[in-house]
């Protein structure tokens, strides 16, 4: 165990510093008062021994610092001595784990009726208009855009707006009414995306309930995707998949990964829920190329440049 030298004014001093360095893990060999020559001052100079980390601590502290739940790592490093000693496998064997534990589902390919919810500004009307784009221009299918809307201001414009640029039929529903009448009618599409803006978790349960039969009676199913931003904190992706999670959730789209290199959180979170797939990740503002399906590849080599 190698020794160290920490000096301070008073012995107690020295030994709050010896804590800041070491943390409890030192043991105190000696101290000895100095006697500074030509003055009265002394100062005290503590011999301390401290262990040195193992390979499996060092590579815990590197991940817990870049956010990794601590819980987490311990269940999953184990005992197993083959790969406790060596930093480089244990690293690898933690990525791997990651990669594993991350749930992502295929490109979304046959859902026909899908709604993206979520909080305010996370990026919903972005994101389905490049979804938009996407299954229109690469996948050739006949889309159209639905906005309900009853609560923002300028969001119904919005989402109007990308549907002109990309040249597709966009429908304001303002009514539950509204809502079963204009899903009779999109029948003939192949892809209809729904913007919830404005819609609290309650307002769009209580919608479901009402057109439920209307989906039952076609043999379709609404497909909920929630839409989450990388920039929150772990708690609040937590409070907010809580408030929307009594809406049976299919998949989530993770926004804003371009904003953030800090991404512990988001995988934090995504291995706590990963009965949820992740099926798309949203990397700009750029309509309609920032968003890809290939999301566990992209987080971990995005995780990997942090470490
Ligand atoms: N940097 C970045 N900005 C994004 C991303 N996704 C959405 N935004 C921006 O976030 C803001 C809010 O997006 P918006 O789609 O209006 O959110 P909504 O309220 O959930 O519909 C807009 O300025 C978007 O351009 C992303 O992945 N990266
Ligand atoms: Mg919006």
């Amino acid at each position: 165990m190698p020794h160290r030298i920490v000096i301070a004014s008073t012995p107690h001093e020295a030994y709050t510093k010896a804590q800041q360095r070491y943390g409890i893990h030192f043991r105190v060999l000696s101290a000895r008062q100095i006697a500074l020559e030509g003055t009265d001052e002394t100062i005290c100079e503590l011999l301390v021994d401290v262990p040195q980390p193992s390979p499996s601590d060092e590579v815990r502290d590197i991940f817990i610092q870049r956010g990794i739940d601590g819980a987490w790592l311990d269940t999953t490093v184990g005992s197993d001595e083959t790969i406790l000693h060596d930093k480089e496998k244990l690293t690898a064997y933690l990525l791997s784990s990651i990669y594993e534990n991350i749930h992502e589902s295929q490109e979304l390919e046959d859902q026909k009726i899908m709604m993206f919810v979520g909080p305010t500004g996370v990026g919903k009307t972005t994101n389905i208009a490049k979804l938009a784009s996407r299954y229109a221009r690469e996948f050739e299918q006949k889309v159209v855009l639905l906005n309900l809307d009853r609560l923002k201001k300028g969001a119904k414009e919005q989402l109007a707006l990308h549907a002109n640029d990309l040249n597709l039929t966009h429908i304001a529903i303002e009514s539950i009414g509204d809502f079963v009448r204009v899903l009779r009618e999109v029948e003939e599409y192949d892809r209809v995306l729904i913007d919830s803006a404005g819609f609290s978790p309650f307002d769009i349960e209580q919608m479901m309930s009402n057109i439920e039969y209307i989906l039952a009676s076609h043999q379709q199913k609404m497909h909920i995707t929630l839409v989450l931003s990388a920039l929150s904190k772990e708690e609040d992706l937590e409070d907010i998949y809580q408030n929307f999670s009594f809406l049976d959730l299919d998949a989530l789209l993770i926004s804003k990964f371009d904003e953030t290199r800090h991404i512990g959180n988001v995988i934090n979170f995504l291995i706590r829920h990963n009965t949820t797939p992740l099926s798309y990740i949203s990397i700009g503002q750029t309509i309609p190329n920032d968003i890809l399906c290939e999301c566990k590849r992209y987080i971990l080599d995005k995780f990997v440049g942090t470490l």
